[in-house]
This record gives C-alpha cells, structure tokens and sequence, in this order.
C-alpha cells in the first residue's frame, strides 16, 4: 500500500502544472471529478469533461469522465467509495482527451507495463490500433516514464 502511495504522489508531481490531484489517493478532497455515463458513439458523452474512457470501441460503453487533469489507478477505492475495478479494469477500448495535456496510459495500475502516449486534445476510437485494448489499469497527464 506504502508503495502504491507512493506511485500516486509520483503522478501528482508529473503533473504539477495542472490542476492534477490523484484519485489513487482515496482521502484527496482535491480529486479529479469523476463522471460515469453510457458512451453513445459520439464525442459529444464528453465534450464537457477532461478526459473519458470507455468500455467499448467507438466511444461506446461504460463511460468513465474525468473533470480537470488527474492520474487514475484502477482497483482503488475513492473518496465517494466507488470502486472503479469493477466497471474499467482491463475494459477500456477508446478514449477522448479534451486536456491540453498529454497523457500516459499503462497496461498495470502502479504506471507500468504496456504503455501508449495520447496527444494533447486527441482520441483513440480504436484501442486495438494501439495494441491496448482491454489492457489499461492506470494513466497520468505528462509523459510516459
Ligand atoms: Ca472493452
């Protein structure tokens, strides 16, 4: 657990520009805030949010929005006690970025393993295109380490 606190406060200092707070860090009260919708196809689940994930190809799906930058481990609990485990794990197939950020996807939720690099305000509709499909457990705005 020490150890995974520690990754947290990692990804909070990679993005120490932004508004970044980590929800791996259950007690944050500065935490990103988080969305859960259905995809519907289009960009438009998230033309209001920072950055989505989504269960299914072609923004379609369990939808998962994040308000303002923030790093995401999946499997932890949250301040609001919502597991994120259960409906993201292993299950992210496109994503939405409306960050000015970049951001580091991992295929492990300590930020290691697989990992794939999203450009500032860009997308991926296709996660097998990027050979990561239903692999992602963690991401942090910046670059990937
Ligand atoms: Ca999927």
């Amino acid at each position: 657990m020490h150890r995974y606190f520690h990754q947290a406060l990692r990804g909070v200092a990679v993005a120490a520009a932004t508004t970044a707070a980590t929800a791996l860090i259950a007690t944050n009260a500065s935490a990103a805030t988080w969305y859960d919708r259905t995809g519907d196809g289009t960009y438009g689940t998230c033309s209001q949010l920072t950055l989505c994930v989504y269960t299914d190809i072609g923004m379609r799906g369990n939808m998962g929005g994040a308000l303002g930058d923030s790093s995401m481990a999946l499997g932890t609990v949250l301040s609001n006690g919502t597991v994120y485990d259960a409906k993201y794990h292993d299950k992210i197939s496109s994503i939405i970025s409306n960050s000015s950020n970049s951001y580091c996807f991992y295929q492990n939720f300590e930020f290691s393993g697989k990992h794939v690099l999203l450009n500032p305000h860009s997308s991926w509709g296709d996660l097998r295109e990027q050979g990561i499909n239903d692999m992602i457990d963690s991401w942090e705005p910046g670059n990937c380490i």
